[in-house]
């Protein structure tokens, strides 16, 4: 797959695709990633890219011509053009899941107050990464990259992501590593046992302890499985204790 960022700020991309797994996937050939500095398309002769807004107020808006013309050279036929604004579509696994499976996506990145209204006539779609406001839209170009990279065929083992917060609707179970006691806190017994089926159980007990903790949202319109009925069931038990 390939992804390309159109941007004023194309070094802040630096340390993020020659860094950890991102960096791997693109030395693999999996991920081609291109950053597309979108002052370079501007034919303002002061180079500028923003002016003022009509109608007065605050702060100042993308123009047309530099963005529109970074995009056409940018895309093809097979893109997804995708806006980055915090009025856009909220970025979900679920959505992750489905551009990872697009061929190339363009990330179109704004700044200061935003982007001139006819702007989103050229867009396939406008997300946002969630529910604040940032200076602009590079890090959640980021934050998708890199929820979507990871999901690309051969970049992670499936089994990595099968697991993950979210996949099932849950968020993922604990996870411990050596050594077995720190600092007085010992490690659950049954991931010790070696005995698979009460591991699984265990796991999808926690997960569904921890979602209803801190996520309660996500089990709103949940559909329990028989097993996951049972845990709910213990899980409830063990509070009533408490
Ligand atoms: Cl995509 N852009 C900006 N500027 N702020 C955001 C966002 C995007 N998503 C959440 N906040």
């Amino acid at each position: 797959m390939k992804i390309s960022v159109i941007t004023l700020f194309p070094d802040m991309f630096t340390g993020f695709k020659t860094s950890s797994i991102i960096n791997k996937a693109i030395l693999k050939g999996i991920v081609e990633y291109e950053v597309v500095d979108m002052r370079s398309f501007t034919e303002d002769r002061h180079n500028r890219v923003d002016d003022y807004p009509y109608g007065g107020g605050a702060g100042l808006v993308l123009m047309c011509q530099p963005v529109i013309d970074a995009i056409k050279a940018t895309r093809t036929e097979k893109s997804l053009v995708i806006m980055m604004t915090p009025q856009g579509k909220t970025l979900k696994q679920s959505l992750a899941y489905d551009l990872s499976k697009h061929e190339h996506l363009v990330l179109v990145c704004g700044h200061y107050e935003g982007f001139d209204e006819r702007i989103r006539m050229y867009v396939d779609m406008e997300m946002s990464i969630g529910d604040y406001v940032l200076t602009g839209g590079e890090a959640a170009a980021m934050v998708i990259s890199d929820a979507v990279i990871r999901l690309v065929d051969g970049v992670i083992t499936q089994e990595s992501h099968e697991d993950d917060s979210f996949s099932d609707g849950l968020l993922e179970y604990p996870h411990y590593t050596r050594p077995r006691v720190y600092d007085g806190h010992e490690v659950p017994d049954v991931l010790v046992s070696g005995h698979h089926e009460n591991i699984k159980r265990f796991r999808l007990k926690e997960s569904l302890r921890k979602t209803q903790r801190v996520r309660p949202d996500l089990l709103e319109n949940r559909e329990f499985s028989k097993l996951e009925q049972t845990l709910m069931e213990e899980i409830a038990q063990e509070n009533q204790g408490e």
